[in-house]
């Protein structure tokens, strides 16, 4: 690669060009979205998926966490890490005591915005757990080629908007900014797939279509799923992993002591303590990635009329997707039987940590 005399491989300018050169929208200001190879991301990884499509090698050992934004990342990665890595640490004394799941886990798009961290990840040693929020199309080609395992968790979409909201409301305090974004803009930007990441139903089914092409190449996770089933979840990660638990784990509670470090309640109270400023760009604070941890918390943001025209964009999109397959469904916690999130009041946190902590913690026990 040539440098400029400004320092930086030449490559790198021409990423930085090509994002200023892309359509723009301001709509969800300060978050600036550009629209690139068809799908609208967040300006602030443009140049970080540029390098990640031009320069990251996949292995296929690798294991990849794939999300849509405010899907269930931070749990999945929290599940994934502590998993992989049981043997290692104890739950005493836990890396996840100190550091956030973000930090466990790197985010591609993200850390590939330096070349220097970038060549990091080329030296970390197999496996290598990653995370993207890109969708399928957009990946780097070698991972697409290399069969490495995805591990893919999808949320249902009036949440994953009600979740978007919120966390963009962080976003502009934590930057110092004042202006505030109605959420009916963010509905109608939702809606016609002007959102980071782009379209919420192209990337379930992008990663759909892979796992339903590619028997055994995609775990698919659904975080209703997940919340209804912490303890199922998990065994499916593990066995997915090709770390099943073994008969001792399982008699001295590995699985139930990974659902508990993971819960929602242990991870925000943990985050709170740490209260350090995290990605993306240190703009976010450890517990950001921490609200109500639930689902159905949509009926506290949308109307009855809202919430039919998602569910009408929702039924419309997966239709007739299966191609050969299973049709992907985005179900609501009703179709789990889980409760609403309880409260109007989104800002009464810790009575809904604790009791999302300990409802965890009751179901974990149970099932081990
Ligand atoms: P990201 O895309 O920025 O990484 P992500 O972790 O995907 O965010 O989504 C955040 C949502 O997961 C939040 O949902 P909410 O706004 O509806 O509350 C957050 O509370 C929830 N979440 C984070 N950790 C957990 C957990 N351990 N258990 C259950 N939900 C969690």
């Amino acid at each position: 690669m040539e440098n400029t005399e400004e320092g930086l491989p030449t490559d790198q300018h021409f990423h930085h060009d090509l994002v200023s050169s892309l359509p723009l929208e301001e709509g969800m200001s300060p978050v600036r979205l550009r629209k690139y190879q068809g799908v609208w991301m967040s300006e602030y990884f443009l140049v970080g998926t540029m390098n990640a499509q031009r320069y990251f090698k996949a292995r296929p050992t690798d294991i990849l966490l794939a999300s849509y934004p405010k899907s269930g990342t931070t749990w999945l990665k929290a599940l994934t890490f502590a998993t992989m890595t049981r043997t290692r640490h104890s739950f005493g004394c836990h890396p996840l005591h100190h550091l956030n799941p973000h930090e466990c886990v790197p985010l591609l798009d993200e850390i590939a915005g330096s070349l220097e961290s970038l060549s990091e990840i080329d030296f970390a040693s197999d496996p290598r757990l990653i995370s993207t929020h890109l969708p399928l199309s957009l990946l780097p080609e070698s991972i697409k080629s290399c069969g490495c395992r995805l591990i893919y968790v999808c949320r249902e979409p009036k949440d994953t908007l009600v979740s978007r909201w919120h966390f963009h409301g962080k976003i502009v305090t934590n930057m110092g900014k004042s202006e505030e974004l109605p959420f009916e803009k963010m509905f109608d930007m939702f809606c016609d797939d002007i959102m980071p990441s782009g379209s919420i139903w192209e990337h379930a089914l992008g990663y759909w279509n892979e796992k339903t092409q590619t028997p055994g190449r995609v775990l698919f996770l659904k975080y209703e799923e997940m919340l209804e089933d912490p303890m199922g979840t998990l065994t499916r990660l593990a066995e997915f992993l090709g770390c099943p638990f073994t008969e001792e784990e399982l008699r001295v509670g590995v699985p139930a002591e990974i659902v508990n470090l993971c819960s929602f309640g242990n991870l925000r109270d943990l985050a709170m303590q740490q209260n350090r400023r995290i990605s993306p760009g240190g703009i976010m604070t450890t517990e950001s990635y921490y609200r109500k941890g639930a689902a159905g918390d949509w009926r506290n943001h949308l109307s009855p009329e809202m919430a039919d025209k998602l569910d009408q964009i929702t039924a419309k999109k997966l239709q007739g997707t299966a191609k050969g397959g299973r049709q992907l469904q985005l179900r609501s916690c009703m179709d789990f039987g889980l409760p609403y999130a309880k409260t109007k009041d989104t800002d009464d946190l810790t009575q809904l940590a604790t009791e999302r902590g300990e409802a965890g913690r009751t179901q974990g026990q149970r099932k081990a």
